[in-house]
């Protein structure tokens, strides 16, 4: 397989295959995986959320930087291996130039993994909780480059809407103002991660897998060069209440900016904060929306997939 951009891409031979045959492929971030979730339950969350986007009815592709190339497709080796260890570095859109120049290894997150699943071929990413507008932005600046990318990669996103720690109406808002579509599948509100709804309506609900398939290609024909997001609730029995966290959140927040973290560091220091507020419960509903929305990626994907294959029969 080869790309246009001169970036060195290491395909396995699995995803290769896939995207050769126009079967449906999901994209998965390496990044949860170093810097979301704490070690062993990593990489058994890695797996499982690989073997969730089997279940809807893809072939999963997590991404990562190393020697010098973009893999799509880390084996199950690879996984155990950035999962267990230590500071293998976060690198989003704007680290991923100096890091294939240095070699790597690197963790990608939601924005590079979408850069890197458009330069791949791979129309569907998924994630559970994406980057979006912090609170307090108003002061600090800090908006995901999440929300950055998604205004420039043609990548399908599903995801359980934004991180909870987040602003999630200025989310909105910039996503609005952005341009990039929000559609909730076979639901009403934008969720807030480990809890169902941030209180905010989604913009547009679609129950059908055909019909999400068909907006897409109905975003990018109308010469939008952006990302398309598509919501999927926590399942009941995995969610949180968001009463139950927001103290904790308010109180990371406060205690953040006391300690002076911000930047990159932030992400990962709010949810760890408030996994340890509800005695790692959070942390237990993060991984059970990661596969929930890998599922649903899966199955996304390969209507998009059918959809595709009609329209060449055509
Ligand atoms: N920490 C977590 N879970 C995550 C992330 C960090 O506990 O999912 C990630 C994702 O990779 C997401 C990134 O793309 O954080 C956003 O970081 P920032 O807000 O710095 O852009
Ligand atoms: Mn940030």
């Amino acid at each position: 397989m080869s790309n246009t951009t001169g970036i060195p891409v290491i395909y396995s031979d699995e995803v290769r295959e896939a995207l050769h045959e126009g079967a449906a492929v999901v994209a998965l971030e390496s990044n949860v995986i170093t810097h979301g979730l704490p070690y062993p339950d990593n990489a058994a969350t890695a797996r499982k959320v690989e073997d969730a986007v089997r279940a809807g009815g893809a072939v999963p592709a997590t991404i990562c930087v190393e020697g010098g190339a973009i893999k799509v497709g880390m084996t199950d080796e690879d996984i155990e291996r950035f999962a267990a260890l230590p500071g293998i570095p976060k690198v989003s859109s704007r680290d991923l130039p100096v890091v294939l120049a240095q070699g790597g290894p690197g963790a990608t997150t939601v924005a590079s993994s979408v850069v890197a699943a458009e330069i791949a071929g791979i129309p569907w990413f998924s994630s559970a909780g994406i980057g979006g507008v912090h609170r307090g932005a108003q002061e600090t600046f800090d908006i995901s480059s999440d929300l950055v990318q998604f205004t420039r990669s043609k990548v399908a996103v599903v995801c359980a809407g934004a991180k909870m720690i987040l602003d999630l109406g200025l989310t909105l808002e910039y996503l609005e103002t952005q341009c990039v579509p929000v559609v909730a599948y076979r639901s009403d509100d934008f969720p807030a991660f480990y809890c169902r709804t941030s209180g905010h309506r989604a913009p547009h609900r679609l129950d059908d897998e055909d019909l999400i398939a068909r907006a897409v290609e109905a975003h990018w024909a109308l010469g939008n060069h952006s990302s398309f997001l598509v919501t999927t609730p926590v399942r009941e029995e995995d969610a949180i209440d968001s009463g139950e966290v927001d103290a904790a959140i308010r109180e990371a927040v406060a205690e953040a900016a006391r300690d002076g973290v911000s930047g990159q560091a932030i992400t990962k220091y709010l949810m760890r904060a408030v996994d340890a507020a509800t005695d790692g419960r959070s942390a237990k509903a993060n991984m059970a929306v990661l596969a929930s929305c890998a599922e649903a990626a899966g199955r996304l994907a390969a209507a998009h997939a059918l959809h595709l294959a009609e329209l060449k029969g055509a």
